[in-house]
């Protein structure tokens, strides 16, 4: 359990609910595809006295005084950036994936501007172009869906669309799409049309630092991510890019959209960084997709009907309505029983966003806490014996007790025991 000793004195109804959230991190099976468990080097990071101090600008170009140590921290962990995804520039300061998409935008279109993106209902990210989102609202937005068959990316269309539309810019990566990205293909469009190709690779940054998912660049010109999701970060963001566009997207977030960067969240990037770069994050990385393909298998093997029949990352798509339940439906019998996942559109869905027909499932967290392929049969189990069990509380209190039992033999990172 943590030390919360402080909060608890001055504020208990707090540290209660902090308390809480533990014990459901550490008895539930967590399988939300953008979550993990962050280290305790990192939780540690984040908890520190960087949180009291401004520093609006970069280092050696800051606008208060007694930035000596906080130019360190943010310049060690630019360097680590640069060098774990061999990028030209990075700037860690965006809060989040949001802003480092916004800053894309400031950076290199004008309002209006025609841009491109995967749209929101077959995986892309409301920052991408979608309609009630600012990337939607200020700029022309042109979506790509996904093959009406393979249910996979259609170059052919997304060639089509660029040709038809010529947006400034292109992005690549998505929330909920089950394969890799072929950057190269993408960079080949791209060229035609003149358009920048961005790489948004927030779910799976983690997997390309770990040498599992083909790497964005040189064919992207511009990466986005979050830090929190398979790199197993704090909270937070980053850009990365080539040098020509330092300078823009630098200006984009400090002065344009932000202000003093979150110094306790950059020494925790920082932190996660130097992780990510060693030896045992590539088998982790690899470990997060053998744990995916495993639990894809078995959830086959069960009659679960599978968006692109499996998955080659750390994520999978499942269409719960061929199992009879809707998307809202099976993902609360499964909460209900301890497994916690999202419900989620699907391709072509028919069904509203709020009760989707799909489940979204990712394997960061539980590869965090060291549960491997063998287990991952069982995981399938619970979820197959959960929708069957969705009308009947009592079996599912059942399966929960199952499943704390199981969890307690997997203790997770960031969290003492
Ligand atoms: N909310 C994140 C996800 O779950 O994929 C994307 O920003």
């Amino acid at each position: 359990m943590s030390d919360l000793s402080a909060i608890v004195t001055t504020d208990p109804d707090i540290a209660k609910l902090i308390s809480q959230e533990e014990q459901r991190q550490l008895h539930s099976i967590r399988l939300i595809a953008s979550e993990n468990y962050a280290s305790a080097a990192v939780m540690q990071a984040t908890g520190t006295v960087l949180t009291n101090k401004y520093s609006e600008g970069y280092a050696g170009k800051r606008y208060y005084e007694g930035q000596e140590y906080i130019d360190q921290v943010e310049t060690l962990a630019i360097e680590r950036a640069k060098a774990l995804f061999g990028a030209e520039h990075a700037n860690v300061q965006p809060y989040s994936g949001s802003p480092a998409n916004q800053a894309v935008y400031l950076a290199l279109c004008e309002p209006g501007d025609t841009i491109m993106g995967m749209s929101l209902p077959f995986g892309g990210h409301l920052t991408h172009g979608w309609k009630v989102n600012f990337s939607g609202i200020q700029y022309k937005s042109v979506q790509y869906e996904l093959h009406p068959e393979t249910h996979r990316i259609d170059l052919d269309q997304v060639r089509e669309l660029a040709k038809e539309h010529r947006p400034r810019l292109i992005w690549t990566g998505a929330s909920a799409y089950p394969r890799t990205w072929d950057f190269e293909a993408f960079a080949g469009i791209a060229a035609e049309i003149d358009a920048v190709l961005v790489a948004d690779i927030a779910h799976f940054s983690g997997l390309v630092a770990g040498g599992v998912h083909p790497h964005p660049f040189p064919h992207a010109s511009i990466v986005t991510t979050t830090t929190h999701k398979t790199l197993r970060g704090p909270r937070g963001g980053m850009i990365l890019s080539k040098e020509e566009y330092a300078r823009d997207l630098d200006r984009a977030i400090f002065p344009g959209l932000q202000g003093g960067p979150h110094n306790h969240t950059t020494a925790a990037i920082a932190v996660a960084l130097k992780e990510a770069s060693q030896d045992d994050f590539k088998d982790y990385a690899r470990r997060i997709v053998a744990n995916a393909a495993a639990l894809a298998a078995a959830l086959m093997e069960r009659g679960f009907s599978l968006v692109t029949g499996g998955t080659d990352n750390h994520l999978i798509l499942f269409d719960a309505t061929a199992k009879g339940l809707s998307g809202k439906e099976g993902s609360t019998a499964m909460q209900l029983a301890g497994i916690e996942a999202n419900s989620n559109a699907i391709p072509f869905d028919p069904r509203k966003p709020f009760d989707p027909s799909g489940i979204r499932l990712g394997t960061a967290s539980v590869t965090s806490r060291g549960m491997n392929e063998e287990h991952m049969g069982q995981v399938a189990a619970w979820i197959d014996e959960a929708f069957a069990a969705h009308e009947d509380p009592g079996k599912l209190d059942s399966i929960r007790k199952q499943i704390n039992e199981f969890c307690s033999g997997f203790p997770c990172p960031g969290i003492p025991t």
